[in-house]
């Protein structure tokens, strides 16, 4: 075994491998750039060493000083977590060149697996059932035209180098066809600068089932059963289980056999997944479900395997990497109870799910779930990198307990300092299709805005606020002073979310007030805490202070409120003059250079945000003054990007 490694990667997946690596006595060398000299994952390895400034390709993406790196600090091996480059085949020629050990698949496999057609060809001759299509080589627009008549419409046209949607349009029918083709290839020469498209039959309701496979460098591999993703957002994953919901033996069973058939056909060495898609129309059938392309990398959702089969998979995949043979056979592997997984993110599902930024007051997990993160309380979420704060896991002997603790397990999570998708996953952790196991890639969609809109803090949580903001909670405090006017009824001014809010205020003893003329009576306050009596009912929150704000927890909703600074007004209505990035981003293009002229709704700015692309346009007709951020920045919410010369 190794005696120390290097992880070439940050944030949670860098903290996840360094945990493995100290129970197993290896020691781990991290590597940082600018903006996470200070991050959890450096001060969880044993060493750190730089790798460069801020932006991922002058840091995480550069394969020669992470090489570099391993090399000066005596590392044997390299951990490349997902993402980055973790399947790029230079990048593995690049660490074996240097005699260093690669903790994951060969170069050949990764590209073997690395573009659609190429793969699908290769599953279909070992055997894989793959969606009925057409992968050839061919790619003249009529031939094409005439495979999607003979494979049948609905179909879809695939980018044969894409992922994540890119490059793929769905035709209902013939006539359609030609746009839509020219459409998908546009889309795949800018986002891959590769144009080749495959046809399939399109797959209605669609379920994302994948299965975890494990290939060691003696032949032998194995599969650790299946994951559902199917509940996801624009391609983005949000709550993922194993087993999956419905799932029979015989299917599994068949699906488990394909996997390791795919990772034998291809001397798969290493932890991957063989990702499926399931046509879920009709329930879940052994003849129903067809590969969809591999993922030569340990995958964000892997803890739900590691929760239902006991294994820890990056200490498998350590062991595979130094040459051990796979731990345990297939049928030594069996699956106990019931997992998720939720991706708790800093954004603002309120408003379309815009990235948020901002620091972390406080950061705190219930007893009862296992919470990866690679950040603590105090750290700051940045726009550089993505904005994952932390994986909710939790376990339990079946699907619906499991669910049950996940609900719970969201609820009593405290999260301050920036938004949060927490109510997000607590609602949808509460959805009945969901809870049936109804789940499919469009329920999120269908079920948005019971999922999104914003809930309004009710009289009680207010009252909560109030208290809190106001300094009246803690009796060794103000509350003393506060009965110098208690006889007086005060209006108390704060701002709750984004709205200016004026309650009515008394005190009528210790702890007890009156509210907007209902009676309060704080029960019990630890610091952390609330119970409230409001009106004859019971009602608990709980409460963080922190950089002059109030956040108030009912259950997984937050409200932060904060008493108002006097002077800190019309920066809002003097916005006019100027143009602010909505949501931090990299500014892609800028079409403003001072003293020019623009018309109201002219593009002055092209943000890229969450890997789309967000047009700002001017406020009105008027002159640029200044453009201070220069194309290629990376900036913060609400920086001001233009700004119009003043209207006389
Ligand atoms: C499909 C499909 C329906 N039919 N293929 C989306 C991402 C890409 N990796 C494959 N995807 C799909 N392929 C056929 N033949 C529907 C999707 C799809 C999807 C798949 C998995 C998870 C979420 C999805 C969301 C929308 C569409």
């Amino acid at each position: 075994m190794f005696d120390r490694i290097l992880i070439a990667n940050r944030g949670e997946i860098a903290c996840r491998v360094a945990a493995t690596c100290r129970r197993m006595g290896i020691e781990t060398v991290a590597v940082y750039s600018d903006a996470d000299a200070g991050a959890r994952h450096v001060a969880v390895a044993d060493m750190a060493v730089r790798i460069g400034p801020a932006p991922v390709a002058e840091s995480y993406l550069r394969g020669d000083a992470i090489v570099a790196a391993a090399l000066a600090t005596g590392a044997q091996a390299v951990h490349p977590g997902y993402g980055f480059l973790s399947e790029n085949p230079d990048f593995v020629e690049a660490v074996e060149a240097a005699g260093l050990v690669f903790i994951g698949p060969s170069a050949a496999a990764i590209r073997a697996m690395g573009l659609k057609d190429a793969a699908k060809a290769l599953m279909e001759r070992a055997g894989v059932p793959v969606v009925p299509g057409y992968h050839g080589a061919d790619q003249d627009d009529a031939a094409l035209a005439a495979e999607a008549e003979r494979i049948g419409y609905p179909a879809l046209i695939k980018a044969v180098a894409g992922g994540g949607g890119k490059g793929m349009r769905k035709v209902e029918r013939a006539a359609d066809f030609a746009a839509a083709l020219a459409a998908a290839r546009g889309e795949a020469r800018s986002a891959f600068g590769n144009d080749a498209v495959l046809i399939e039959k399109y797959v209605t309701a669609p379920r994302h089932i994948e299965v975890q496979v494990f290939g060691d460098k003696h032949g032998a591999a194995v599969h650790l059963f299946e994951r559902d993703c199917s509940l996801q957002r624009r391609h983005q994953k949000v709550i993922e289980e194993a087993p999956a919901p419905g799932m029979t033996a015989e299917m599994r069973a068949a699906m488990g056999q394909a996997a390791v058939d795919a990772a034998k056909a291809i001397g798969y060495a290493g932890a991957g997944t063989i990702e499926f898609i399931v046509d879920g129309s009709e329930g879940l059938r052994p003849d129903g479900f067809w590969f969809m392309e591999m993922n030569t990398r340990l995958q964000v959702e892997h803890p739900v395997t590691e929760a239902i089969t006991g294994e820890d998979l990056v200490e498998w995949q350590l062991r595979v990497a130094a040459g051990e043979p796979l731990p345990k056979t297939q049928g030594e592997l069996a699956i106990h109870g019931h997992a998720f997984e939720a991706r708790l993110y800093a954004e603002d599902a309120t408003k379309g799910f815009l990235p948020a930024t901002g620091r972390l007051t406080h950061l705190t997990f219930p007893e009862g779930v296992r919470a990866d993160t690679g950040v603590r309380a105090g750290d700051v979420i940045t726009p550089w990198y993505d904005p994952m704060i932390a994986k909710v896991i939790v376990h339990g002997p079946d699907r619906a307990a499991a669910l049950q603790r996940l609900a719970r397990g969201l609820e009593a999570t405290r999260v301050a300092g920036s938004t949060t998708n927490l109510a997000f996953l607590a609602r949808l952790a509460r959805q009945a299709d969901f809870a049936a196991g109804r789940v499919d890639t469009g329920l999120i969609e269908r079920d948005l805005a019971a999922l999104t809109t914003p809930r309004e803090p009710d009289l009680a949580a207010r009252a909560a606020a109030t208290l809190a903001a106001l300094g009246l909670l803690d009796a060794a405090g103000p509350l003393v002073g506060f009965t110098l006017w208690a006889p007086l009824l005060r209006l108390a001014r704060l701002r709750i979310g984004e709205e200016d809010a004026a309650h009515t205020l008394a005190a009528l003893g210790a702890g007890r007030f009156v509210f907007d003329g209902r009676e309060v009576e704080v029960r019990r306050w630890d610091g952390a805490d609330l119970d409230l009596r409001i009106d004859g009912e019971n009602r608990r929150f709980g409460v963080v202070v922190a950089a002059g704000a109030v956040t108030i927890f009912d259950g997984a909703e937050a409200f932060v409120a904060r008493v108002p600074d006097p002077l800190a007004v019309g920066a809002e209505e003097a916005g006019g003059d100027d143009l602010r990035a909505p949501m931090p981003g990299l500014v892609k293009r800028l079409a403003a250079a001072p003293g020019q002229k623009v018309a109201r709704g002219d593009v002055l700015v092209v943000l890229e945000a969450m890997k789309m692309e967000h047009s700002l346009l001017a406020p009105r007709d008027g002159a640029v003054r200044e453009a201070p951020v220069p194309e290629g920045a990376q900036v913060e919410a609400g920086a001001v990007l233009v700004l119009l010369e003043p209207e006389e």
